[in-house]
């Protein structure tokens, strides 16, 4: 078979030569071991267990079994030449039940992660929590519960206190959009719950535990040390002109965007969503001061993108027939990455940026010669880095872009079938095959830093 060029991000030498490139991935999506060295359930272990829940009943049990090659997988990364490996805590590893002391045990294994990344030159970029929350917690009212939050922040002055002294970043929270609406809402994650106003709920207490975390790391951290939030924002349009759907697309972007955004760098929420809400019935349960804490200054904002949608107000977002779509039938709109860079940049208090998820599930196709092909992949993925450039030369404050993800993993409730890998893993052995997008991300990276004559 003949090798095609790979496309190449036209605009890549437009951004800064200390511009953050790297690769991102999720506790439970990838450890597996989940009784190892004390461990216990977190809510997505009991969801795995629910009949019906995800796709061909997959659990993590052993998902990419991480846990055990965890020095492999940074040699595979490293070997990509990215300068930072995003990845995140298991809480209920490293703090059993949600409460009380840390587990010794279950640190250890970041405590090696971290120092593996350190010898081979990746800059460790810890996430706090992607998801998995200790079983008790939601046992005892889970997020739209207000002390969840303060376990939360507990649990981060924990691991700050024995990861601190050599991860210069941390990330709170994981698309708390997620966590509240697919979780509490729509019941398609864990824990299941269908519960619009628990949702709403979870979401002002999502936020103030990342407030909380944000002040009790920042009492024992130093000058180097840089605390964000990870949003997934998906931007929407209208699908028309017409004056319902221009509205059903602000009131999109409300519950989608700026209920995050604005509590967090404008410290408060804002008063058309909230008035929206208190139509259905639905109050937010802000306390005195909450706000202060939640607006607790960032060094910066982290942004997961994969779309951008049409709305109508007619029903569910529009699927354009013929549009280019990923696997999971997610349009490709990298031009939407680039407007909301720029968006962000202008409408909102200066705050670095940094594309903490980026990537597309596409089939994979390997050849005889044990070649995965993934040009759908290399594509997407090199428009949207093209898209990123763009949004620098016009200004936005982009300083970095990682892929989602590492290795083809567990995609919460649709199982193992999706897959987003730069390499790829075989369910029976394990074996881990860097595909063609992997090679191409390599060779983009060392032309990257190369030095500009
Ligand atoms: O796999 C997820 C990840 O855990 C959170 N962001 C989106 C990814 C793709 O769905």
């Amino acid at each position: 078979m003949s090798h095609q060029p790979f496309p190449q991000p036209a605009r890549a030498h437009l951004l800064p030569t200390d511009f953050r490139f790297g690769v991102a991935t999720s506790a439970f999506q990838i450890e597996g071991a989940p009784t190892a060295d004390g461990r216990t359930d977190s809510i997505w272990d009991t969801f795995c267990r629910v009949p019906g829940a995800v796709t061909g009943a997959d659990t993590g049990e052993v998902a990419c079994d991480h846990y055990r090659r965890m020095p492999e997988d940074v040699d595979l990364l490293a070997d990509l030449g990215v300068d930072t490996y995003r990845f995140s805590v298991s809480w209920p590893r490293v703090q059993p039940g949600g409460r009380g002391p840390a587990n010794a045990a279950g640190l250890d294994f970041y405590d090696r992660l971290v120092d593996r990344l350190l010898a081979r030159g990746v800059d460790p970029w810890l996430t706090l929590y992607h998801w998995d929350l200790p079983q008790e917690l939601e046992d005892a009212g889970g997020w739209p519960h207000r002390d969840t939050a303060h376990r939360f922040a507990d649990y981060a002055a924990l691991v700050f206190d024995r990861l601190g002294d050599r991860v210069r970043s941390w990330t709170t929270l994981n698309e708390p959009w997620c966590v509240a609406m697919y979780g509490y809402a729509d019941g398609m994650h864990a824990p299941g719950r269908r519960d619009r106003e628990a949702a709403l709920h979870a979401v002002h207490h999502l936020l103030l535990g990342h407030g909380e975390a944000v002040r009790r790391m920042r009492e024992q951290a130093g000058p180097d040390h840089d605390f964000g939030i990870t949003l997934n924002l998906t931007p929407t349009l209208p699908a028309t002109d017409s004056a319902p759907d221009v509205a059903a697309s602000h009131r999109a972007d409300g519950l989608g965007i700026r209920l995050y955004l604005d509590p967090l760098l404008r410290g408060a929420y804002p008063e058309d969503v909230t008035a929206d809400l208190a139509a259905e019935g639905i109050t937010l349960p802000v306390r005195g001061g909450d706000l202060d804490v939640i607006a607790t200054p960032l060094d910066v904002l982290g942004i997961n993108y994969y779309f951008s949608e049409r709305v109508t107000a007619a029903g569910p977002p529009l699927r354009e027939e013929g549009r280019p779509a990923t696997g999971l039938g997610w349009p490709i709109t990298p031009g939407g990455l680039t407007d909301l860079l720029v968006r962000l940049t202008r409408e909102y208090p200066a705050v670095p940026l940094v594309i903490t998820e980026n990537g597309g599930a596409f089939p994979d196709a390997t050849q005889a010669d044990g070649r995965v092909c993934d040009a759908d992949r290399v594509a997407f993925l090199a428009a949207h880095i093209d898209a990123v450039a763009e949004a620098y030369d016009r200004g936005a404050d982009v300083r970095g872009y990682f892929v989602w993800t590492l290795l083809d993993n567990f995609e919460w409730a649709h199982g193992f079938g999706p897959t987003f890998g730069l390499v790829s893993v075989d369910r029976q052995t394990m074996a881990r095959t860097p595909k063609e997008s992997a090679r191409w991300l390599r060779d983009l990276l060392r032309a990257q830093r190369r030095p500009q004559v």
